[in-house]
């Protein structure tokens, strides 16, 4: 009986563990253009623990998924922000966003609201 327990607090860390690194896969707003910016802001997530990222022209909202073991959601809102792009945590710095090409220069007035 002793050793089925034991058996079973091994598996069950096991498995919880396997539950911890589990990819996940979220919607985040990012504020942006055009197909220059997509390829901008999806550069910027091709980092270790990132398996995908994918922006949305149409409607703004990028999916990506990820090892959160490994990259957290800030994180990655802080990359984008870092190549100019604001997302609906993070907001890029006035220099970064000054330099992107003016045809990316988007709208800053409208507010990035949380994905649903
Ligand atoms: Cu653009």
């Amino acid at each position: 009986m002793n050793l089925f327990k034991t058996l079973s607090v091994v598996v069950l860390t096991f498995l919880g563990s396997a539950v911890f690194a589990q990819t996940k896969t979220e919607k985040i707003n990012v504020l942006g253009n055009c197909g220059m910016c997509k390829k901008k802001i999806e550069t910027s997530l091709k980092v270790p623990g990132v398996n995908s990222a994918d922006w949305n022209v149409k409607s703004k909202v990028l999916t990506v998924s990820y090892d959160s073991s490994k990259i957290s959601n800030d994180q990655i809102q802080q990359n984008i922000a870092a190549v100019g792009y604001d997302t609906e945590k993070v907001k890029a710095k006035d220099e970064v966003y000054q330099k992107l090409h003016s045809c990316c220069r988007y709208d800053r007035t409208a507010k990035p609201t949380k994905a649903h």
